[in-house]
């Protein structure tokens, strides 16, 4: 049965997605087969640095099964550009071109040398192993500060230099600030690397439609909008020649956010064939061939007055971007660069981040992008000058938050943030988790001499999304947009068919963007079909990323169901021969004010639309409305996080016991998926500040390069988490809704880690790197002691 229509915002409505994926009917790229379907297999480098003196395709064509194999020379007027690097952040920014394969040098190990064509997968991935390449192996650099010292081996021998790029932003007379300041703290943190471990990775099948010269690419992807149009520029086969589907997509968390050398050769191998040509990643590849995530050397500073007043903050950080610059890898640490103030306030501000070239893999957004990265900074160095002035923590925080506010301020970094209330969330939090007893059985077990030791810590995070708007995207120097679409159907039966501009992998949007349009229409959810992931069926869109789409797509959806409610009107006014003044509209049905048995439901209007036998004058036929919204601001969640975990002083093992998040993500369409959201992004956080770590040799060999040395979280190792709401709508759209994919995996980690100091606090443990391993947990307490590590 149709639910009701209005009040549908706001209540948990189960998730339409789920009969198809759970019943296993889904379709993911990997279980497409076309007629005629040959499979590709990508000879990678062994090396993180080499000069390729020749590529021997011999062996491997002699196999069975194989139609074709080419090197990076082969392959070289098949581009008409390099793949897409769509963030050049400075005007003198040293950008090398990328290839799909490397022509003469390897750069990173995993870099592409040759594909081979095959009847089969296994031919094919037989046909990899066949391929000789000959390899003079050069110098190699994985460290970044190694990479800016004199004398360091090149990456890009033509750039003279491994800086990429500097880039600086100030608000306020930092010096003078820093300069007069009675009390300064300064902070180093290592934000180590990540590798992104979607269900499904990565997989492409490119076809070519002989009848139409044309070509449909599915496609793993968050993209398949900017991936059309990257396609075109690397390929030179025109936009109206590509349609780019992504199907069901098994998550995505940034790396998925990309256009990736295999998309490319599909299409170029696709076209040279003419036959459709498949590509599916293996989880070693995801290792070494999908693009990283963080990487960063911090020096945080605050300057504040002897009570711990924050007065200023002056970042200065190194960005890894591995070997070659991806679609934002040099603008991702951009995404936090107004963020290292969190929620508190001061009057200046200094932020410069310095990208540097190594031989690893290229790094990327991965979930947060740039904003983890900075709550990570004012949150750890809040804490020290907590430590520093002799406060406690939760005091420091609440005499810095910025005030409340129900409306947009401004924030020391220079921009605008749209409401909030920061001491509201925190309180909350402390309740959800006790804090009273914990502090309690903290100090029983100390003073005990438990060897299992509690600790606590804060995180109160100011996040900002909802990527848009344009002109600021602009003045950043990002070369696309940040708008979205949607269109809006009334379909003669009074179905409702919505084309959305956003991408879903694991977020849900064919339920919560139904709910939308259910409460705009008054029609049921189940009434509504969403469409999305096809740039044939909607052509009109900028994807999925920075926890955008319900800010952005969702008020373009919104807008475009208030368009036909107008035009509904109209035709409901020339029906009932009444003013349109003199209607009342609520859930989706018209009726004349003071005579509400004259009325007209928006399915019965869409019927009168479409047959058109009497339509208002100059009213064209149908209910079916586009509404393409750039909004003025972005949207600014934020809220508090409050980790409790348990440290074995014995074996320096670390679990996290209790977890409380209280965020405000504004006007919430639905709850249950909200909790999902933040619950997912909280255990991801959790997992970069204990488990997860990319390790590169000096060799610049990934010593992690596979699910048994590269620490991922089970379900027994995560604690429940207790959640908390507040709602203040956002003032930068009309649904007053901001935006929340991120906002855990955002807070958290300064939570977890700022708690394994706490618990070690009394012994002398003030630093702590992460993740927080117990061998690292191990060594700080058995350095605080002063014994032998
Ligand atoms: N929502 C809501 N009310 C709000 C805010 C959001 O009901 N006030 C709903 C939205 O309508 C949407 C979902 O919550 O259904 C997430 O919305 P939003 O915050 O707009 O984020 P996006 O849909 O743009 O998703 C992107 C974000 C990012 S950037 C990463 S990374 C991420 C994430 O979402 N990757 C994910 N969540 C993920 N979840 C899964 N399962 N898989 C991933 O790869």
């Amino acid at each position: 049965m149709a639910q009701v229509a209005h009040r549908v915002i706001g209540s948990s409505v189960p998730r339409k997605e789920d009969p198809e994926l759970v019943t296993g009917q889904a379709r993911y790229t990997e279980d497409l087969a076309v007629p005629g379907m040959l499979w590709m297999g990508v000879v990678r480098s062994p090396f993180a640095h080499a000069k390729i003196n020749g590529v021997d395709l011999s062996a491997a064509l002699q196999m069975p099964g194989v139609v074709a194999a080419f090197s990076g020379q082969d392959l070289a007027e098949d581009w008409t550009g390099p793949l897409l690097m769509a963030w050049p952040v400075t005007e003198d920014i040293n950008n090398p071109p990328h290839w799909p394969l490397a022509k003469d040098k390897v750069r990173h190990q995993g870099d592409g040398v040759a594909v081979v064509i095959a009847e089969t997968r296994a031919a094919a991935e037989d046909a990899v192993e066949a391929v000789d390449v000959d390899y003079d192996p050069l110098p190699v650099v994985v460290d970044m500060e190694a990479a800016l010292a004199d004398g360091a081996p090149l990456v890009h021998d033509e750039f003279g230099t491994n800086r990429c790029y500097t880039w600086a932003h100030t608000n306020g007379d930092v010096e003078k600030t820093f300069a007069e300041a009675p009390v300064v703290v300064k902070e180093r943190y290592v934000i180590q690397r990540q590798v992104p471990n979607a269900i499904e990775p990565r997989a492409v099948l490119c076809q070519p439609n002989p009848s139409m010269g044309d070509f449909t690419l599915w496609t793993s992807t968050q993209i398949p909008h900017i991936v059309k149009v990257a396609m075109t520029l690397g390929t030179g086969i025109p936009e109206s020649k590509i349609r780019v589907i992504a199907p069901k997509v098994g998550g995505g968390f940034g790396s998925k956010l990309q256009v990736y050398a295999e998309e490319m050769l599909a299409l170029a191998l696709a076209k040279r064939l003419g036959r459709p040509v498949k590509w599916v990643e293996t989880r070693s590849e995801n290792y070494l061939a999908t693009h990283h995530g963080r990487d960063q050397i911090q020096e945080m500073e605050l300057a504040a007055d002897e009570d711990g007043k924050i007065l200023g903050f002056r970042a200065k950080i190194m960005v890894n971007m591995g070997a070659y610059l991806m679609i934002i890898t040099p603008g991702t640490p951009l995404l936090g660069a107004w963020l290292y103030c969190g929620c508190y306030g001061g009057q200046a501000y200094g932020i410069e981040f310095t990208g540097v070239f190594t031989n690893t893999t290229p790094t990327d957004a991965y979930r947060g992008a740039g904003r983890p990265e900075a709550t990570y900074a004012i949150e750890r160095t809040v804490d020290a000058l907590a430590r520093r002035v002799g406060k406690d923590p939760q005091e420091i925080r609440r005499m810095n938050f910025l005030p409340p506010s129900t409306e947009s301020f401004p924030i020391p970094s220079g921009l605008t943030a749209d409401s909030g209330d920061y001491a509201a969330t925190f309180d909350e939090a402390l309740r959800l988790i006790g804090y009273d007893r914990v502090r309690k059985e903290q100090r029983a077990r100390r003073d005990a001499g438990d060897t299992k030791l509690l600790g606590v810590g804060f995180s109160t995070y100011l996040e900002m999304c909802g990527l848009a708007p344009s002109r600021i995207l602009s003045a950043l120097r990002y070369a696309a947009g940040g708008w979205d679409a949607a269109r809006v159907r009334v379909l003669p039966t009074g179905k409702v068919v919505v084309n959305i501009g956003t991408t879903p992998h694991g977020q849900s949007h064919v339920t919560t963007f139904s709910q939308i349009v259910a409460e705009d229409l008054g029609v049921g959810v189940d009434d509504i079909e969403v469409v999305w992931g096809d740039t044939e069926m909607s052509p009109l869109g900028m994807d999925t990323y920075g926890s955008r789409s319900l800010a952005v797509g969702g008020v373009a959806v919104h807008r475009a169901a208030q368009r036909i409610v107008e035009k509904a009107r109209k035709i409901a006014a020339h029906e009932l021969e009444v003013a349109e003044d003199d209607l009342d509209y609520e859930a989706g049905t018209f009726s004349v004010k003071g005579a509400p048995d004259k009325a007209k439901t928006i399915p019965a209007l869409a019927f009168s639309a479409w047959t058109a036998h009497d339509l208002p004058d100059g009213t064209e036929p149908g209910l079916d409305e586009t509404a393409v919204y750039d909004p003025e601001n972005f949207v600014w969640p934020y809220g508090a996080h409050v980790c409790v975990v348990e440290v074995d002083t014995e074996t320096g093992e670390v679990r996290v016991v209790q977890y409380a998040a209280v965020d405000d993500v504004g006007t919430v369409i639905n709850p249950q998926i909200v909790d999902g959201q933040v619950t997912g992004g909280v255990i991801q956080g959790i997992a970069e500040a204990l488990y997860e770590e990319a390790v590169y040799d000096e060799n610049g060999t990934l010593m992690t390069s596979s699910m048994a040395n590269y620490a991922i979280p089970a379900a027994s190792e995560m604690p429940s988490i207790s959640l908390g709401r507040l709602e203040t709508p956002s003032t930068s759209n009309e649904l007053g809704v901001k935006g929340v994919g991120e906002t855990g995996t955002i807070a958290s980690p300064p939570a977890v880690v700022n708690a394994v100091i706490d618990a070690l606090s009394h012994l002398g443990v003030t630093q702590m790197d992460r993740p927080a391993t117990p061998e690292r947990v191990w060594k700080a307490i058995r350095g605080a002691k002063g014994g032998a590590t």
